[in-house]
């Protein structure tokens, strides 16, 4: 049901987020309007996400509940785990350089893929449509 072409329409509360992680001015106003596509394949328990913006094109690929790196656009390492959650997906994430926990889900919402993020007590959203 995640299988598809998503592109980004539209973000709530994201700049909030991207300033409590740490992410200077510049990098979030580029961040706002970064033209985020996200192509994913689900085979079962494996997904394959194709990641592109303005800042880069990335290749992930994840087992649901196996522990994988990622490294978010602006360098900061993760380490964590997508489960499913019922028709939700569930990511636990820790940031490597200070250990705090980065929670972000996967959900369809009438047609749209939203992306919910949390951190250090602030959440925010990414709203995608299909292509
Ligand atoms: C994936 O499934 O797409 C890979 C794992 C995603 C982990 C959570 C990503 C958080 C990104 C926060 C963006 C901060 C702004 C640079």
């Amino acid at each position: 049901a995640f299988n598809g072409t998503w592109k980004i329409d539209r973000n709530e509360n994201y700049d909030k987020f991207m300033e409590q992680l740490g992410i200077n001015m510049v990098k979030r106003k580029l961040a706002e309007h970064d033209h985020l596509k996200l192509i994913i394949e689900q085979n079962g328990d494996k997904f394959t996400i194709k990641e592109s913006s303005t800042f880069r094109t990335k290749d992930i690929e994840f087992t649901l509940g196996v522990q994988f790196e990622y490294s978010m656009a602006d360098g900061t390492e993760l380490i964590g785990t997508w489960a499913m959650e019922g028709e939700t997906l569930k990511g636990t994430f820790t940031r490597k350089d200070n250990g705090k926990l980065l929670i972000t889900t996967r959900s369809l919402v009438g047609g749209e893929l939203v992306q919910c993020y949390s951190y250090e007590g602030v959440d925010a959203k990414r709203i995608f449509k299909k292509a």
